[in-house]
């Protein structure tokens, strides 16, 4: 299988301000200036990486182009998915655990059980959830050094999942930050809200504004959750979503398709960890949903009751 992989060694940033310690000589000189006129202290948003991750398929392949727009060093890493593509797609980040090098991670997906194979070598770490073809989502991580794969499992018509054709990438960060500085990394700008993912459930606030920065947050004793916000269609209710999502369970699935269309989100992540996002919601109706597998059942926990509504608003109707 062709792996249409296709990497851009992106322009050199250009040098901004930073606050944290594993700068290079040459971006220590050239921000002196800039760093003396703006000290650093605790909450100052630290400079991020940015990479931009393109989601195409062509009904052959489908395939990541990943920008990484220079080196991405270990701190906070702004990621920007957009999708390309005729199909929804999604963005899943996945660490590596150390020593396991992308080759493995690869042979892991193709393997007879991959879900069994790439989870006892990796971990999940956030990302974008599925988008629809022309739209984006953007999140920030806080990442350290070490390797990743960006995955997706969305699956066409034929059923079989975009990863198995070719949507599968590696990302490597750079660098070692001391945990007390990882800890100390935000994105700049307002956080209007935070989104708690746990016990099969999400405490968040009942009303999203379109564009605006979120924090998320799996806080769950031991299960590892998503964020994905579905658009109700017209008519359509959070009970609808409900049940349909409960139909998952049915033997040969639903028989309807869904009552929404998806609107991006924050990847799976272990408990215990998070990140941020820009809610990118047109206003509407929504609900907030998990499609991770439960450990015991393998049913996604949306079919277990893990879908919560909410109301998009924008700024300009909020005013
Ligand atoms: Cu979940």
């Amino acid at each position: 299988m062709i792996h249409a992989l296709s990497f851009t060694a992106g322009k050199q940033r250009t040098a901004t301000k930073r606050a944290g310690t594993a700068l290079g000589l040459a971006a220590l000189l050239a921000t002196a200036s800039l760093i003396a006129a703006t000290p650093a202290n605790a909450d100052s948003p630290t400079r991020a990486s940015t990479v931009d991750i393109i989601g195409t398929d062509n009904g052959v392949t489908d395939s990541f182009i990943v920008d990484t727009n220079g080196d991405v060093t270990a701190g906070l890493v702004k990621i920007r998915f957009s999708n390309h593509g005729t199909m929804d797609h999604q963005a899943q980040l996945f660490r590596l655990h150390d020593g396991v090098t992308y080759a493995k991670f690869l042979a892991d997906l193709h393997s007879s059980n991959p879900f069994v194979a790439f989870f006892a070598d990796s971990s999940a770490f956030g990302g974008a959830t599925p988008i629809v073809p022309g739209e984006h989502q953007t999140v920030w991580e806080v990442m350290q050094g070490g390797t990743y794969a960006v995955v997706c499992f969305v699956s066409g018509s034929d059923g079989i999942p975009h990863f198995l054709k070719g949507m599968v990438a590696p990302l490597t960060v750079t660098g070692q930050l001391a945990p007390e500085e990882l800890a100390a990394v935000h994105p700049a700008g307002e956080v209007a809200g935070v989104i708690n993912a746990h016990d099969m459930t999400y405490t968040m606030p009942s009303v999203i504004h379109n564009g605006a920065l979120y924090r998320y947050q799996d806080t769950d004793a031991q299960d590892i959750h998503e964020l994905n916000f579905g658009r109700l269609l017209p008519g359509k209710t959070v009970a609808d979503a409900k049940a349909w999502f409960a139909s998952l369970a049915n033997p040969g699935g639903p028989s309807e398709p869904p009552p929404f269309t998806v609107s991006g989100g924050f990847g799976a992540e272990l408990p215990g960890n998070g990140g941020w996002l820009r809610a990118n919601v047109e206003p509407g109706n929504y609900v907030a949903f998990c499609l991770v597998p439960d450990d015991q059942t393998g049913l996604p926990h949306a079919a277990m009751g893990m879908v919560v509504g909410f109301t998009a608003v924008s700024d300009d109707e909020d005013g």
